[in-house]
């Protein structure tokens, strides 16, 4: 084997932010931009001599291309074999699930996962650790450190590998396995839920809508809802997966789904709408006429988990990012289970789920997920949420108001400011800062302040600290604001302001989402000053 060494500088800016690297695809094209970032990595992990690693992607723009760098690279590091899905394809859930299954040293996944892809949009690349999840900060910061001081790397030179071809082929001397990229993940949803009742639910005429956006999940979606559990062919839609997600923005939420919202919001909808991201992570809920909040959604599946087989013994915890309501505390509460906020990005949850202390996580940012993998996982969330229907006979709708009858219902809405001048946003930031610890007690448009403060969190496995990791405002009357900067941007800054209010009066649970959070967003609009962004309203609200 002829290994290359090839003599590189480093380069500014190759820090993971909340999931990895992401940055334009035109700079991950830059020379030595890819490779500088694949040999931090190996040498980050001590090495990838003698290792294993699953590497796949989520079929963007530059994936094909960029995977054979990292294959040829992995070769000329001394790796002993890389598990690759066919075409270079495999969602984020099924990469974490052949890591763990493999007993592998991890993976590369490929993705920007619900950023939009092609030449002039986004592309990303992060590293698994072998428990199958995202690489904690600790392991982040040393690959950073490792792009601050690389001088070289290593490759080979070969011809390209067929990426088409199941079975094994040799790179150097590296063994590359093609696998089917939905077989493994397909037996493992098998295992957790009850096909046979999703199959009778499905067959009696209920109807489910799937939006693959025309991302990863489509050959999944394909053969587990329409080939296992025989929903009628066009089930699935946007079902093939295209490098720049037929032109769209692969993010499952009611702003860029419209196609999907437009098919359920209406009398003769299907009964069941849902949409995944990108590279297959996130998820989107729907009933007809009825949209589910992804805080809801982790609510609803805790309280009812235990109806599908892979949970019928119960779940020892729930795990939810802070941003994301507290809708899922008080059924932890009732249960008598565990419940933990943790900063976002899914990498927090891995050591909750590693010590068997939290068996479902989510996040208000469309993700869920259990200790099944270590990642969120979108058709997970699907397939979780028929098999309840199934086993309650109800309707979306049914399930999610029994729920707030019981619990109460967290009124919960995000609204996004994109593509902001960084320093217009960090001034915003730092005046809320500024006021935090003179804020509690006072009276902002009508609502007074209970406490105020930037989250910060130890870990309570390995004692980790994380700091910084959102300002959060609680108001007297169970309403609360978040604001935060969001870590998967590639252009400007983009505010995150998170508004919330816990509502228990039955005759008060069917409201306007927005009407309901109308005080807490003027209250939360005056304390930051949020008009000198000069914005006439938030690009996104979900
Ligand atoms: C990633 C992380 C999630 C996080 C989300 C939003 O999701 O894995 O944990 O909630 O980003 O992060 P931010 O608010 O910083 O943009 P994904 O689906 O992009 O990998």
């Amino acid at each position: 084997m002829d290994i290359k060494v090839v003599a590189t500088n480093p380069i500014d800016g190759q820090k993971p932010g909340t999931s990895g690297l992401r940055k334009k695809t035109r700079v991950f094209m830059e020379p030595h931009y890819l490779e500088n970032f694949v040999q931090s990595v190996f040498e980050a992990i001590g090495g990838a001599a003698g290792k294993t690693f699953v590497v796949g992607g989520d079929g963007r723009y530059f994936n094909a291309e960029a995977i054979q760098t990292i294959l040829r690279m992995a070769a000329a590091n001394g790796a002993e074999r890389v598990i690759a899905g066919r075409g270079g394809l495999l969602s984020t859930p099924a990469a974490s699930h052949l890591i763990r299954k493999n007993g592998t040293d991890g993976g590369l996944i490929l993705s920007a996962s619900h950023n939009p892809g092609g030449i002039d949009e986004d592309f990303g690349l992060k590293f698994n650790i072998p428990n199958g999840g995202p690489a904690p900060e600790g392991v982040t910061e040393a690959i950073f450190e490792a792009t601050k001081t690389i001088s070289q790397y290593v490759t080979v030179e070969t011809p390209d590998a067929d990426l088409e071809r199941i079975g094994n082929q040799k790179i150097g001397g590296m063994i590359l396995t093609i696998v089917d990229p939905v077989a493994d993940y397909k037996a493992l949803m098998k295992e957790l839920f009850d096909f046979e009742a999703i199959r009778a639910l499905i067959a009696s005429g209920f109807r489910v809508r799937f939006d693959a956006m025309h991302a990863i999940t489509g050959p999944y979606a394909k053969a587990i809802l329409e080939g296992a559990l025989g929903a009628p062919e066009g089930s699935a839609i946007n079902a093939v997966p295209s490098v720049d997600f037929g032109g769209g923005h692969p993010d499952p939420n009611p702003a860029w789904a419209k196609e999907l919202m437009a098919e359920l919001m209406s009398d003769d909808g299907p009964d069941f709408g849902a949409a995944s991201d990108g590279d297959g992570d996130r998820n989107m809920i729907l009933g007809r006429n009825f949209y589910v909040s992804p805080s809801d959604s982790l609510a609803v599946l805790t309280a009812n988990a235990h109806l599908a087989p892979g949970y019928a013994k119960g779940i020892a915890g729930v795990a939810r990012s802070m941003p994301t309501s507290a809708a899922a505390d008080r059924v932890a509460a009732d249960l008598g289970i565990e419940c933990f906020e943790t900063p976002t990005g899914w990498k927090f949850f891995g050591n909750l789920l590693d010590a068997g202390r939290a068996t479902i996580c989510g996040e208000e940012s469309f993700g869920t997920g259990s200790n099944h993998v270590r990642e969120k996982d979108g058709l997970w969330a699907v397939l979780l949420w028929l098999n309840i229907l199934a086993s309650r006979k109800c309707s979306v709708a049914e399930l999610v108001q029994d729920h707030w009858k019981k619990y109460g219902r967290n009124y919960y809405s995000r609204h996004d400011f994109e593509a902001l001048p960084k320093d217009a946003a960090t001034a915003l930031m730092d005046r809320v800062t500024g006021q935090l610890s003179s804020l509690a007690g006072q009276t902002v448009a009508g609502l007074t302040v209970e406490a105020a403060d930037s989250f910060a969190y130890e870990d309570p496995i390995d004692g980790s600290k994380s700091s910084n990791q959102g300002l959060r405002i609680r108001f007297t009357n169970g309403a609360r604001a978040v604001f935060r900067l969001s870590g998967t941007g590639t252009e400007g800054a983009t505010l995150r302001l998170y508004i919330e209010q816990l509502e228990t009066d039955p005759g008060k649970l069917d409201q306007d989402v927005q009407t309901a959070l109308a005080p807490v967003i003027a209250a939360a609009h005056e304390i930051s000053g949020i008009s000198q962004l000069n914005r006439s309203g938030p690009d996104v609200i979900t």
